[in-house]
């Protein structure tokens, strides 16, 4: 197919743009980091760590240039994309260590520029600028989009929501969809109806009871400021995959929206951002999805499956030259390992490591360095033996949220209890398989954990001397230093 106008247009624009980036980059080295992940997986409180690490001078022994010393100074500077939203550091900060609460949910994507002075190992003084995106990992999941026709979409997301559990969850959905006759003509309400129906079901499948991970189009729940627009307001219907839409009809107006939405959606984040970033961090959080079942463990491969496939540079048929990524390193971190003993630490990192690699396997991909960790960027917990009976039990202590409770128990909200976390598999196997069932944290002892997670307050920071005092993590200094400590070299 020639290229189109648009086209040309577009590799225009972004030629000039690397051009720029790159003589940009020749006097002031430049990083730009994606953070990703599915919603909740825990991207605004890694960036809030990392950047208070770095600044406020964070406990990093493995970071080897920060713990050698080599690190003068890290600071912030304004970003330098005038279109995208700055990341609330400040307010994120003031909420974690002040107020000991989680940030609130974020929606849309933002951007940090963070400034590192550091000496060499040469000894000569150098600036590395770290640019720090951060974006909903649902919006990769989007890139399959591009090359799919509206009647394909439609066939496969009503299949996926046939399937398992899913199918309760859209029963609601499909018997309005059962009302629709979408050769008539077209119809605002029924598109309306529809729409929110279908939305309903995506949010029902993410709960965290089911912690289903694939549910495009990412934007139906993390609309940002799209929500309400008619790129929005549409759903599948059950029309043959080759079959065309009659003129003004249901279905043609559909269609319209479905495209509307990979043009002035799916297609400038890839442009404008993805193919922008150098390295990536796609934070997992494992953790709910063990809690919730093979299903949901299966349906976390399969996304990640997917968003492997956005980071293919080279023989990706819907990646085209105007949105390939250059990105050469991937983090995958499984996040929250807070709420394990540490003695599992390593097999949730080997838990997800199956479950890229199948992953890998599955989008052939062969381009990046790839690692894998598991890591709490803010560690909310610590670590005691506690006596039950005769035996004494690894367990983890923390402060549940005052609106959290378990097995009827309410909490205060400043009161520290003793929970058992639920032991890992040393095979990752059974967890896919079911046979390990993973039974979360309880504050009850293991014969009847309960099957779900107590949130636990961020930690109490002691403050002692005017210095803030640094936050607890875990293995946060070794994703930095995969990330970006061959470039403080
Ligand atoms: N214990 C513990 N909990 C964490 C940690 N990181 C995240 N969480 C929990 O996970 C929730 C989600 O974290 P966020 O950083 O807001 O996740 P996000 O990916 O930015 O979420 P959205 O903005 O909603 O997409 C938090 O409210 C915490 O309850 C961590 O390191 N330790
Ligand atoms: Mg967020």
């Amino acid at each position: 197919m020639p290229p189109s106008l648009s086209d040309i247009v577009e590799e225009a624009r972004l030629s000039a743009r690397a051009l720029w980036d790159y003589g940009d980059n020749l006097f002031n080295p430049t990083v730009r980091l994606g953070v990703t992940g599915l919603s909740r997986a825990g991207k605004t409180v890694f960036i809030t760590a990392l950047i208070h690490g770095l600044t406020r001078g964070g406990r990093f022994p493995v970071f080897e240039a920060f713990a050698s010393g080599r690190i003068a100074r890290a600071r912030l500077e304004p970003q330098p994309d005038d279109a995208v939203p700055r990341f609330d550091y400040e307010t994120h900060v003031r909420t974690l260590i002040e107020d000991r609460r989680w940030p609130n949910s974020t929606v849309d994507i933002s951007e940090l520029r963070l400034v590192i002075d550091y000496q060499r190992h040469n000894g000569a003084d150098r600036t590395l600028t770290l640019d720090i995106v951060d974006y909903p990992g649902e919006w990769l999941l989007d890139l399959p989009l591009l090359a799919k026709s509206f009647e394909q979409w439609s066939a496969e997301s009503l299949a996926l929501s046939r399937q398992g559990p899913r199918t309760k969850l859209a029963a609601p959905w499909h018997a309005q969809l059962a009302t629709l006759k979408p050769g008539e003509r077209e119809d605002e309400q029924a598109a309306l109806a529809s729409a929110r129906l279908f939305t309903d079901y995506l949010r029902a499948c993410r709960d965290e009871r089911f912690a289903m991970s694939l549910l495009p189009p990412g934007r139906f729940l993390m609309p940002g400021n799209l929500a309400g627009s008619p790129a929005l307001t549409f759903a599948p219907l059950d029309v043959p995959v080759d079959g065309t839409a009659p003129e003004g009809s249901l279905w043609a107006m559909m269609v319209r929206r479905y495209e509307a939405y990979k043009h002035v959606v799916v297609r400038p984040f890839f442009r404008d951002h993805f193919a922008r970033l150098d390295r990536q961090v796609v934070l997992v959080d494992a953790l709910s999805a063990f809690n919730a079942g093979p299903e949901a463990l299966r349906d976390l491969e399969a996304a990640l499956a997917g968003i492997l496939e956005c980071f293919r540079t080279g023989r990706s048929s819907l990646l085209s030259n105007l949105f390939r990524p250059r990105i050469d390193r991937i983090l995958f971190a499984a996040t929250k390992a807070d709420h394990l003993h540490q003695s599992s630490h390593d097999r949730l990192e080997a838990i997800l490591r199956r479950t890229v690699a199948t992953a890998v396997k599955r989008a052939e991909y062969a381009e990046a360095e790839i690692d894998v960790v598991a890591l709490a960027a803010v560690r909310a917990t610590r670590e005691a033996m506690v006596a039950r009976g005769r035996d004494k039990l690894p367990s983890i202590l923390g402060t549940p949220a005052a609106d959290d409770r378990a097995d009827g128990e309410a909490f205060d909200g400043n009161t520290e209890v003793a929970t058992f976390p639920g032991d890992l598999p040393a095979n990752p196997e059974e967890l896919f398989s079911g046979e390990g069932a993973f039974h979360g944290l309880s504050s009850a002892p293991p014969e009847k954990a309960d099957f779900r997670f107590l949130r636990f307050r961020p930690p109490l920071l002691d403050h002692q001397g005017s210095e803030a005092p640094a936050l607890p993590h875990i293995r946060l200094d070794r994703a930095l230093q995969f990330l970006i400590g061959d470039k403080l070299q």
